[in-house]
């Protein structure tokens, strides 16, 4: 059986290296066929995790071949007996300095993204002078509230308040922030593609950044299990061109505020167009 064992050990790394090679063309890599992360952050994010995976990787791999050596030649020399080691300190100084410098390394390599990420003085500034929306979270939906075209989202709802339920659109190619609440238990804002994700909590207000890079449609999805109707709670994120985003706000402030009055009176009139542009 030793060599059993061996074989047993040695399939381990094998499998996870060829998983690993194989992963970018079975789907098993990031969401979204692989692309790239479709914001600058989450990038940086995916670099950090691919220098983590190739750290951990050498360490799996090496110290499995070190213990498939070792089942491999004991299984060898059946007559050689064990000897009894009572310590070793230059070995445990080894194998305690080198993993504690690789996690020093870590630790701070990922403080600048952390910093950009989560840290409220790094924020960038335009999108903390003038946030994009009001992210509220419930069970079992998303519930968006942008400021009127031309003002600034105040903390309390405003009469001229626009409101979306599950859409969220965003430009492109700027920072974007967002104030994450919850109407009721925990829930999670995650965004795949972008690579963000934060809690909601009950009472508290999170403001939470980032920049979509590409235009596009993308998933919006709880990540906490909140509730028996969390697997529904999706939204979409439409990221794109500014002239593109205004004019949504344009026609959600004339769905909101002029369809059912405006559009009908425009319409008798033969002013449809004029009414819109109001
Ligand atoms: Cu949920």
């Amino acid at each position: 059986m030793g060599k059993g064992w061996c074989l047993f050990f040695l399939f381990w790394p094998v499998a996870a290296v060829v998983s690993c090679a194989m992963a970018p063309w079975v789907g098993w890599s990031f969401p979204y066929d692989n692309a790239q992360a479709a914001s600058n952050l989450g990038i940086r994010i995916d670099e950090l995790f691919y220098i983590i995976l190739v750290v951990t990787a050498i360490v799996f791999v090496g110290t499995q071949a070190v213990l498939v050596y070792a089942l491999w030649r004991g299984a060898n020399n059946r007559d050689q007996r064990a000897s009894n080691v009572h310590g070793n300190h230059k070995l445990e100084l080894i194998w305690s300095i080198i993993p504690g410098a690789i996690l020093l390394f870590l630790a701070i390599y990922q403080m600048n993204i952390w910093a950009d990420f989560r840290i409220k003085k790094y924020y960038p500034e335009a999108a903390v002078k003038a946030p994009l929306a009001e992210v509220t979270a419930r069970q079992f939906e998303w519930r968006f509230r942008y400021p009127a075209i031309g003002k600034k989202l105040q903390q309390k709802p405003q009469p001229d308040d626009l409101y979306s339920v599950n859409e969220l659109h965003v430009p492109f190619g700027k920072p974007v922030l967002i104030q994450l609440r919850s109407d009721d238990v925990q829930h999670s804002f995650f965004l795949p593609a972008l690579r963000i994700k934060q809690d909601a909590l009950p009472g508290l207000q999170i403001p939470v950044w980032f920049e979509a890079n590409k235009p596009g449609t993308y998933d919006l999805v709880c990540a906490e299990l909140c509730g028996w109707g969390h697997y529904k709670m999706k939204a979409h994120v439409i990221v794109q061109p500014e002239d593109e985003y205004q004019t949504y706000l344009k026609n959600l402030t004339q769905k909101q505020f002029y369809d059912g009055l405006g559009t009908i009176a425009a319409k008798e009139t033969g002013t449809e167009s004029e009414a819109v542009e109001k």
